[in-house]
């Protein structure tokens, strides 16, 4: 399934992902000796800022150079609301009968930091699979939403005009919270204003780079193309680096993902009176450590 995964079977990929979001270690290790290095672009936004219609465009731009193009759809609604997939479905829709395209969603299942618990799973699978650039559209304006920063090469936020309450937020910490900000929607209101606000926010060391987009009429996506080029070229990290550095975040999710479950699932007043009658916390932790691994 790997193998035919690898040499570009996309059914073979689909179930290779869905076996991944079904905790299948093993499946995620088998991917580890096929990874190339892709390089992995985050697009955080608000809803309805636009982030699927940027990715469209972007990616079809790429498409057209001859490059795979991998998307994946963080929802971090409940699977029960039924989430914004339908509506990110509509805006990719010309994207997803690309044969260089690959677009997958992937719920949160409850993980805190924006991103699911086998993103960088997922990101292998599209990897290994010899798609060289990997979209990941996350909801958030930063602060809610740290994961995107460890995994992604450069991440771009979006903004429109109109909404002036992100860029408080933004100011919290202007540089960590993206490389590269899209004003998008300039057709709807005072853009320019909105990129000087921006701007403002820049220090004498670092400037933000900020481009005003349409993204529905595919204006200033060559412009963000680009930009997003020249940041990943700029990159010091080589292919190996960028492997390795996402697979830290991949043992840290993966100890998250079997914490979390431990202590949804667990028995405390056990413990707690395991506790009251002399057992010693360390003795109770290293008990819990040792299921966590099964
Ligand atoms: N007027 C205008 N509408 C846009 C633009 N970009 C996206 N939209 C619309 O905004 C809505 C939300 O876009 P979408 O890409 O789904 O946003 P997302 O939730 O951030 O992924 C859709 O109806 C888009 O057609 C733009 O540049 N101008
Ligand atoms: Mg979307």
């Amino acid at each position: 399934m790997i193998e035919r995964a690898a040499s570009g079977d996309r059914k073979a990929l689909a179930r290779v992902m869905t076996e991944i979001e079904l905790g299948n270690d093993r499946i995620s290790e088998s991917l580890l000796d096929k990874l190339h290095g892709s390089f992995v672009v985050g697009i955080t936004g608000f809803p309805g800022s636009g982030k699927s219609t940027i990715i469209s465009g972007l990616a079809m731009e790429l498409i057209k150079m001859g490059q795979k193009v991998g998307v994946l759809c963080v929802d971090p609604t409940s699977p029960l609301s039924g989430g914004s997939i339908l509506g990110d479905r509509i805006r990719m829709q010309e994207l997803s009968r690309q044969t260089g395209a690959f677009i997958r969603s992937v719920p949160t299942g409850g993980k805190k930091g924006g991103l699911g618990y086998f993103t960088v799973d997922l990101i292998n699978a599209l990897d290994a699979a010899g798609y060289e650039k990997i979209f990941i559209e996350t909801v958030g304006a930063g602060q809610d939403e740290t994961d995107i920063h460890n995994i992604a090469d450069a991440v771009v936020m979006v903004t429109v005009p109109n909404l002036g309450d992100e860029v408080q937020a933004i100011k919290a910490g202007i540089m960590e919270i993206a490389d590269i900000f899209v004003v998008n929607k300039a057709d709807t209101g005072p853009a320019d204003e909105k990129v000087k606000e921006l701007l403002a926010l820049g220090t004498a060391g670092r400037m933000p780079e900020v481009i005003k987009v349409v993204a529905t009429r595919g204006e200033g996506i060559a412009g963000l193309a680009s930009a997003i080029e020249r940041r990943l070229q700029q990159s010091s990290m080589s292919r190996q680096e960028r492997i390795k550095s996402r697979l830290k975040q991949l043992v840290r999710y993966h100890v998250e993902y079997r914490l979390d479950r431990y202590l949804a699932s667990r028995d405390f007043d056990s413990m707690a009176n395991e506790l009251m009658s002399g057992g010693g916390i360390a003795q109770i932790i290293s008990r819990a450590a040792g299921e966590l691994a099964k």
